[in-house]
């Protein structure tokens, strides 16, 4: 069950969510970063546009510059664009790391990524800003390497559907037939009466906290900015690193 909290002082996370491996909504939390008021499409445009970036519009990846990105999302009709919902994502962390300085990460997860025996750079892979016109949005996934996630929305709204970890083996039952199921959309999930999902809205400001191995689908209901990172804690260190063990040999 998904949780939503006002005030992240006023519940107990770590027994209440870190421990069940349980989504939790916080409200407001990134509202008093400085990226919420200063990361914005003419910030971006001004200081990055010259950067490589990469996109994805039904499942094909693009590479263009920032510049070229925000310009075809904002000058183009949607109805006047060959891939009306491009979905930016950047990992901002190589090129453009002195943006970390406009926010913190959330002071009640335990993130292992910054431990000693991680190279300083792992993080770097994993965090991304993602930029997305209305209606664009994320398929159907686990996060990648089991890891888990926040994300920050710091400009428009978006709606996820959540499944809990328990509900894996009908997801991956059901894809092999439909490989790009969508749960938004109402036929579809009509034909699956058995899946126990769960919507939430992310609001401006809103941080979402998305524990590993939780499927998720997200919809932009309007162009949104968010910040996303990925980490591990004492429930998947040992997961991943053997991963990366098993990949080595
Ligand atoms: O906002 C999105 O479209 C994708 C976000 C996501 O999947 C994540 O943060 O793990
Ligand atoms: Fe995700």
């Amino acid at each position: 069950m998904i949780g939503i909290t006002e005030d992240i002082e006023k519940i107990d996370y770590i027994s209440e969510f870190e421990d069940m491996n349980r989504p939790l909504l916080v409200k407001n939390y990134a509202s008093k970063w400085e990226a919420f008021k200063k990361w914005n499409l003419d910030f971006f445009k001004k200081q990055y546009g010259e950067y490589t970036v990469d996109a994805s519009y039904n499942n094909q990846f693009y590479e263009l510059s920032l510049k070229e990105y925000i310009s075809y999302i904002t000058e183009i009709p949607a109805d006047q664009r060959a891939m009306p919902e491009l979905y930016l994502n950047w990992k901002f962390q190589y090129e453009a790391s002195e943006l970390s300085n406009d926010y913190n990460e959330p002071h009640f997860i335990t993130n292992l990524f910054n431990q000693k025996f991680f190279s300083s750079k792992i993080q770097k892979q994993y965090s991304w800003i993602y930029v997305g016109p209305k209606g664009s949005g994320s398929p159907l996934h686990i996060d990648i390497d089991n890891t888990h996630g926040w994300n920050a929305l710091l400009s428009g709204e978006k709606e996820w559907i959540f499944l809990s970890p328990d509900e894996s083996e009908k997801i991956i039952e059901a894809k092999k037939r439909f490989p790009n199921l969508d749960l938004f959309d109402e036929t579809i999930l009509s034909m699956f009466p058995k899946f126990n999902y769960e919507r939430v809205v992310q609001e401006e400001g809103d941080l979402l906290i998305i524990p590993s191995c939780w499927w998720h689908q997200v919809i932009n209901n309007d162009l949104t900015i968010a910040l996303t990172e990925n980490y591990v804690n004492k429930h998947n260190i040992l997961d991943f690193i053997e991963r990366f063990e098993l990949e080595k040999i």
